[in-house]
């Protein structure tokens, strides 16, 4: 019967993943998979999480189904914090939110429902992007194409290129935009650069879908939804997929957003029907617990308060791990420029690491990072920098 299907070959950053989980060697470093660990190199339980999930576990009742589109003071809750509780997008009743499993249960959603209402447009991602883009958007039917984006020499963005690419599409095209810590290269584009990004995708008619997996992790919450902000605010029509694994560390609560800004209120309440009848089709409805922790933490001013602060120290964690490698490679590798490293933000750095030099730190030395040089620097710690510095300089030195 099935004969015909092929063996899968595994996802690159889930299968490096297992591989580190299986290697028996007691000084292996895992800089490969993107998540969040704390200075003793472990996944945190984040203190209003726990709080929250106490408080609730104390008048726990019955486990009903969600909504289709999911916990109410959720969604509201979510919206407030992408779109800040005064914007006139959502004082307006102008966005559709639903709750998704996850920042990728967003993105399928929102592939799902560009498929069905806009067959013919063609969706654009930046080169490169997180490759699971290309395997949702053309999962759902769509064609994806790619932008110019990253520019190795400088280790930044080539805005010249991305805006000239971008100039070229027919209006009604999709283009996919990582809001904050770009995933993988870790460079972002400054408030002036989205500003007149956002002119040329109002002048051309495209249709952006912001993509915040990591809100917080750059300059802070509200900072880094600037993008999603101002374009809502020029009356740009866009998407937003959201994900709390990261900045909640509730990574298998599954938890994410799925929002629409439209023109008026009446768009926005037919929009909402649809992402309904998508998740109807797909999986029903979202699970109850992570949206009802995330949803007490962000209404109790306590425990955002608490929330916040958290969050603020994982951040700035993550800048300190930047400096440290920087100074440990800096040190090891005097002529080598690593500058690239404070420059980009975020938990991602696009190393010049090939895919050779990523086999040869794995097999040697343990060191784990991806074939494409990206390295998560939210997953080094204090003990980790100086011999992930030692193998990456003698690997850069051969
Ligand atoms: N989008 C980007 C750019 C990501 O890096 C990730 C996760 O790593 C996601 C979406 C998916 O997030 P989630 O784990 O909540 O599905
Ligand atoms: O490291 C990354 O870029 C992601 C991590 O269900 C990830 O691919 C892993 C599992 C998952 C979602 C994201």
């Amino acid at each position: 019967m099935f004969k015909e299907v092929e063996a899968y070959p595994g996802d690159p950053i889930l299968t490096l993943n297992e591989q580190f989980g299986a290697d028996p060697r007691a000084n292996k470093i895992n800089l490969s998979i993107g998540v969040y660990l704390d200075a003793a190199g472990k996944m945190p339980a984040m203190r209003a999480v726990l709080q929250a999930e106490t408080a609730l576990a104390a008048v726990l009742g019955t486990r009903p189904y969600l909504p289709m589109e999911g916990n109410a003071a959720y969604r509201s809750a979510v919206r407030a914090l992408i779109f800040g509780a005064e914007h006139r997008a959502v004082s307006e009743s102008r966005v559709a939110t639903a709750q998704t499993l996850g920042g990728s249960g967003a993105l399928k959603v929102g592939a799902d429902f560009i498929a069905h209402y806009f067959p013919k447009a063609k969706v654009w991602v930046s080169d490169p992007t997180w490759d699971n883009h290309y395997s949702i958007f053309g999962g759902a039917g769509l064609t994806v194409g790619k932008y110019r984006y990253y520019d190795a020499a400088t280790g930044h963005v080539d805005f010249p290129g991305m805006l000239a690419a971008l100039e070229q599409l027919p209006a009604g095209d999709v283009v996919l935009l990582h809001a904050c810590c770009h995933n993988p290269t870790g460079a972002d584009l400054n408030q002036a650069q989205w500003r007149e990004l956002a002119g040329l995708i109002r002048r051309r008619g495209l249709l952006p879908f912001f993509d915040i997996a990591y809100q917080g992790f750059g300059e802070g919450p509200d900072a880094d939804a600037f993008a999603i902000r101002h374009f809502a605010e020029e009356g740009i029509a866009l998407f937003v997929a959201s994900s709390f694994s990261k900045n909640f560390s509730l990574y298998g609560e599954r938890c994410g957003s799925l929002s629409v800004v439209c023109d008026d209120s009446t768009q926005a309440t037919n929009v909402l029907g649809q992402l309904k009848a998508t998740i109807r089709r797909n999986y029903s409805s979202p699970p109850i617990h992570g949206a009802r922790i995330i949803a007490r933490v962000l209404d109790d001013a306590g425990l955002r308060a608490e929330w916040l602060a958290e969050l603020e120290g994982m951040r700035l964690r993550v800048k300190a791990m930047r400096t440290g490698l920087y100074d440990a490679l800096s040190a090891r590798c005097p002529g080598l420029d690593f500058s690239y490293l404070n420059k980009q933000t975020g938990m991602f750095s696009y190393t010049d690491l090939t895919a050779a030099e990523a086999d040869v730190l794995r097999q040697e030395f343990g060191l784990y990072v991806l074939s494409s040089g990206r390295i998560c620097l939210a997953a080094l710690t204090e003990g980790s920098i100086a011999p992930a510095a030692d193998a990456i300089a003698q690997v850069l030195k051969r």
